[in-house]
């Protein structure tokens, strides 16, 4: 047993925190610069595991569902940036839709397809958003809860998590920042702490 500390193992949470490579000619990702400082930073009573996705369709989801098979988390949150918000926005529902305005990281464009064949038209996410919204806003956060997080590769990594999840306890969602010139990396990284102690509090001990 890890550390021969057995009570301490089983009560050990587990936090997936992923953000986005740069797409679209930008040089940085916003996101991942606030995941990065997150774990940085990191003092939480649980494990964090990070990674930083492609901004390829499908593959980002592929890459997540392999990173959940090897840790088991407990709680998963996805991030990207949404250019032109000012606000942190998490996320209430993925849509099962590609409808791409610039090509992703491998060149695919692809307009009007689904995500998963045969996948339900929508899911909505289990984090408490309302909840996270709130608490982001009183740490002095500028943030609400986003209806769409659009049809590009961020849309379809959420959807295949909550795909993933549907028949899972892990909690699952995503959340989008604005770009740095919008809002801060450390602003964004402050949104971000308080989405993972919001969404532990609602897992089951
Ligand atoms: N934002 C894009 C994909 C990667 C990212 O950071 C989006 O909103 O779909």
């Amino acid at each position: 047993t890890r550390l021969g500390h057995p009570h301490y193992d089983v009560l050990m949470k587990t936090v997936l925190l992923t953000g986005f490579e740069p797409f679209g000619g930008a040089n940085t990702n916003g996101s991942w610069d606030a995941v990065q400082l997150v774990e940085r930073e990191w003092r939480g009573d649980a494990t964090l595991v990070t990674a930083c996705l492609p901004v390829e369709f499908g593959r980002a989801g592929t890459v997540l569902e392999a990173l959940i098979t090897e840790h088991s988390p407990d709680l998963v949150i996805a991030t990207g940036i949404a250019g032109g918000r000012t606000k942190v926005t998490p996320e209430r529902v993925a849509l099962n839709l590609r409808d791409a305005r610039i090509p992703d990281n491998a060149g695919v464009q692809p307009s009007d397809e689904v995500a998963i064949q045969g996948g339900p038209d929508a899911y909505f996410t289990r984090l408490p958003v309302r909840d996270i919204v709130e608490k982001m806003n009183s740490a002095g956060i500028p943030a609400e809860i986003s209806l769409s997080a659009g049809t590009y590769v961020c849309n379809d990594t959420m959807y295949h998590l909550l795909h993933l999840v549907a028949t899972q306890s892990t909690i699952a969602g995503f959340i989008h920042v604005p770009e740095a010139a919008e809002l801060s990396i450390e602003s964004s990284a402050t949104a971000l702490r308080v989405a993972i102690e919001t969404g532990l509090e609602t897992l089951p001990q």
